[in-house]
Parts: C-alpha cells; sequence; structure tokens
C-alpha cells in the first residue's frame, strides 16, 4: 500500500483539480452569459421555466462527481487507516502535555524512532483528555480518545525528521505538545531501540538528588529506584532532541533553566517548582544531560 502521506496528497491534488475545473466552467459560463446576453443587446430575456432536462444535469453533475470523489477517499481511507499489514506495532499515549511511546519493552517520550520501508500500526491511547495525533508529513490525524484505542498507519519511505502537533485542544499547554518523529534505516532503528532497552547507566551527585526529591514521584529512569509513571520516561532523555515536549533544547542549560523553573517555560505543565539550591540543580542538570 501507499504511505499515508502520499496518498492523501494525491486525493488532495485530485480533488484541487477537479474544484479548479469546475470553477473555471461555472465562472467562464457566467462571464459568457453577462456578456453574450447584457441590456444593451437583449431587451426581454426568454424564459426558461420548467426545463427537465437541464434541472436532471444540473442535478446529476454534481451527484456523480460526489461519488467519484467518495470513491477515490474510500481508497485513501484503506491507505491511512489501520494498519492490517503492520511490521511494527508502537503505542501513542497524549498526555496533557507530552507524549508516551510505548515500543514493545521500552517506553520513551515526545521523539518517536520509526524504521523506513516499514508499514507501523499506531495505537493512540489517552489518560486524561482527547488529544490528536498529527505529523502531516508522515500521514492522517487521527483523534486520541480516552477508554478507547483509535489506530493509525504509518510508512514512510525517506529518513528524516517529522514534526507534528496535537491537533485537538487538550488545555492551557495543548500547543506545546509537540511530536518528533525520526525516521531512518532500518539498521538505525534496531541500534536505538536496542539502547533504548538498556538500563541507564550514569550516576554522580546528580542521581542522588534525583531520588530524594519528588521527581521519583513522577518520572522513572530504568535501572534506578525510580518508577514513577505521571511524567515523561527519563532513562535516555538526553538522547532527545528537546524536553517538555518541544519547548527547550535538551541541554544542560535548558535543563538546568528548566528545572529552576519549569512554570516560566510551560505555564500550567504539571512540573512543579522543586526548591533546589543552586549547587543540587547544576548537579541534576549534568546528571539528566548524561542521561544518553
Ligand atoms: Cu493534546
Amino acid at each position: 500500500m501507499r504511505p499515508p502521506a502520499e496518498a492523501i496528497g494525491t486525493l488532495g491534488l485530485i480533488v484541487g483539480a477537479i474544484a479548479v475545473l469546475i470553477f473555471i466552467g461555472v465562472e467562464s459560463a457566467l462571464v459568457y452569459v453577462v456578456w453574450r446576453y447584457r441590456a444593451s443587446r437583449v431587451a426581454t430575456p426568454a424564459r426558461f421555466d420548467r426545463n427537465t432536462r437541464l434541472e436532471v444535469a444540473w442535478t446529476a453533475a454534481p451527484a456523480l462527481t460526489l461519488a467519484v470523489v467518495f470513491v477515490l477517499m474510500l481508497g485513501t481511507l484503506r491507505d491511512i487507516g489501520a494498519a492490517t499489514d503492520a511490521q511494527l506495532h508502537v503505542r501513542a499515549t497524549g498526555h496533557q502535555w507530552w507524549w508516551e511511546f510505548a515500543y514493545s519493552g521500552i517506553v520513551t517520550a515526545n521523539e518517536m524512532h520509526i524504521p523506513i520501508d516499514t508499514t507501523i500500526d499506531l495505537e493512540l491511547a489517552s489518560v486524561d483528555v482527547n488529544h490528536s495525533f498529527w505529523v502531516p508529513e508522515l500521514g492522517g490525524k487521527t483523534d486520541m480518545i480516552p477508554g478507547q484505542i483509535n489506530h493509525l498507519r504509518l510508512l514512510t519511505h525517506r529518513p528524516g525528521v517529522y514534526l507534528g502537533q496535537c491537533a485537538e485542544f487538550c488545555g492551557v499547554e495543548h500547543a506545546w505538545m509537540r511530536i518528533r518523529v525520526v525516521a531512518e534505516s532500518k539498521d538505525d532503528f534496531d541500534r536505538w531501540l536496542a539502547a533504548q532497552a538498556l538500563p541507564a547507566t550514569a550516576s554522580g551527585p546528580g542521581a542522588a538528588v534525583f531520588q530524594a526529591n519528588t521527581c521519583v514521584n513522577c518520572h522513572a529512569i530504568r535501572g534506578t529506584g525510580a518508577h514513577g509513571t505521571a511524567g515523561p520516561d527519563l532513562t535516555h532523555l538526553a538522547g532527545r532532541a528537546t524536553i517538555a515536549a518541544g519547548v527547550l533544547p535538551s541541554d544542560a542549560a535548558s535543563i538546568r533553566a528548566w528545572l529552576a523553573d519549569p512554570q516560566r517555560y510551560k505555564p500550567g505543565a504539571f512540573m512543579p517548582r522543586v526548591p533546589l539550591t543552586d549547587a543540587d540543580l547544576d548537579a541534576l542538570a549534568s546528571y539528566l544531560v548524561s542521561l544518553k
């Protein structure tokens, strides 16, 4: 089957072309009639009451046009909906206001990796309110509804980074619910998945700060005593390009600034400002940035 984005793009072009043809036809007829039957040429226009042929024609033509579009759309729906030909299953869960991506055995956040040339069944879930998964260059847009699993088919032949965004208003930080999809070769993807499966190995004074504070109540770092699930899994945080679902880059300075006052960067987010000393902030930031 076709990559979903290609199917949607082709359908858009065909429907757009049909609309342009209709526009040209209608406008040409209008301009011609206005010119041909202008008042200076025709004093009393002839009447065309109850012209059955004309009425059948202008009812049937739009109906037929819409029928053609409907059939083309059914074909596109097959390409973008549930993937019956899936080679990989990923569970994407919407949270206020970040994304959780679960592969068999591993969990990550906000940045998902996918292998190219591979059909993926994306299972869409939500733990709180309605969200909507949308990466325009990769496929369709589908709602994530609490208590229900929806499916979206992903497939691309082009490696690269694809950006997306929550497309259903889900609260105050809805706009900061960015999605980053890294599409890479099968080998690179397998390497990434294997690395993600490893527990965190970093240590240092920051690890103790993390364990001693409220961080562990919400975040998990596999290989440590942190098993919280309310916030993003941080096991390989620094391997992602951004933190806080796209708000800041994942470098030490940004992580430190975020830890010092999350509400400054993402007002309303559920990450509280934890009172920490400057020394603890430094240690925590250098610990988190070492979680590659
Ligand atoms: Cu959302």
